[in-house]
């Protein structure tokens, strides 16, 4: 492993992932029902439904309930995470970005339809969620979630999105691809916070909005989801180097051959493993002033994006 675990073993981890992530693949089918015009929908719920490990709406989920709240009050915002996941993801693929024939272990987007369907199940999407989680009826009748935090959330989630958040991140990753000059550590790092951490941000500040939570618990959890989006990658650089090293026998890697900068390229693997190592703590220290037992999936979770193996 990259790291050496240091969390308790008493919270099932996994089985809550599994439980958290069921319900949500329930509510993102309700969400989107097949209708007319049958082949948008056909390729929104295509994509929607192709597994993923549903990392934002169980980040979600469990911001709301480490602020007090119920898992209903969350599942709009949960769902409304998940499709602009998604979105960003069939956008990603198309051969004027990434180009990727597979997503999720089976054909993208637009290879299984084609281009313009891609496109528009992107848009349909990221339209989709915004309703979603503005629509009263999306909530529980009861009312626990009053309108003016539905309003806070939808603006968090436009910046988080957004020319200032995940499209910035898309954008600053397309510039320095190609380019001769090196890319520095200011600019990897500017790429990640938004094309990563944005959305993992908007996450769990969702989640603590529409569960209630005070403004100085609201900054605490976006301190730590951007550490949490910041590791994610970091801990990808360093498994693309460590897997590739294993895969072929030898110490230097494919990542330390190909033409994308990565931390293990910029600091070298053992400061980048330090470097992880400072996030998950910086990560972890925003969850001290929490109730532990509600924190305990939100320290999990950290942990599983530090210590995963692939
Ligand atoms: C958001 C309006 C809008 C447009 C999209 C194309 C684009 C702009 C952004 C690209 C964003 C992108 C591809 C970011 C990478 C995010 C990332 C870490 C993906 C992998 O996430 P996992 O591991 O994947 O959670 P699964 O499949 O498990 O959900």
């Amino acid at each position: 492993p990259a790291l050496e675990p240091a969390v308790s073993t008493d919270f099932d981890f996994r089985g809550y992932m599994l439980e958290k992530a069921a319900v949500v693949n329930c509510a993102l089918d309700a969400a989107v029902p097949l209708a007319h015009p049958d082949r948008i929908h056909e390729a929104m719920r295509y994509s929607l439904l192709a597994g993923g490990k549903r990392v934002r709406p169980v980040l979600c989920l469990a911001a709301c309930e480490v602020a007090g709240g119920a898992d209903a009050w969350a599942m709009p915002a949960a769902v409304s995470l998940e499709m602009i996941h998604t979105m960003s993801l069939i956008h990603d693929d198309l051969p004027c970005m990434d180009d990727d024939d597979l997503r999720r272990g089976r054909p993208s987007c637009h290879r299984a339809f084609d281009e313009a369907t891609a496109v528009l199940a992107g848009d349909a999407l990221l339209a989709l969620a915004f309703g979603h989680l503005a629509n009263p009826a999306s909530y529980p009748t009861d009312r626990s979630v009053p309108p003016d935090r539905i309003v806070r959330a939808v603006g968090e989630l436009s910046r988080c999105v957004g020319s200032e958040g995940l499209v910035a991140g898309q954008v600053a990753d397309l510039e320095a691809t190609g380019v001769g000059a090196p890319v520095t550590l200011d600019h990897l790092e500017f790429i990640h916070l938004h094309k990563t951490a944005a959305l993992l941000e908007a996450s769990v500040v969702l989640g603590a909005i529409v569960g209630g939570a005070s403004d100085d618990q609201i900054e605490r959890l976006r301190k730590y989801a951007r550490s949490i989006g910041l590791l994610f990658q970091v801990v990808d650089d360093i498994l693309d180097v460590t897997k590739s090293s294993e895969e072929l026998g030898k110490t230097a890697g494919k990542d330390l051959a190909s033409d994308k900068t990565t931390y293990p390229k910029l600091l070298g693997l053992d400061e980048s493993k330090e470097f992880a190592d400072k996030l998950l703590k910086a990560a972890t220290e925003q969850l001290a002033g929490f109730d532990p037992i509600k924190a305990a999936p939100l320290l999990h979770l950290a942990n599983y994006i530090a210590y995963r193996q692939k």
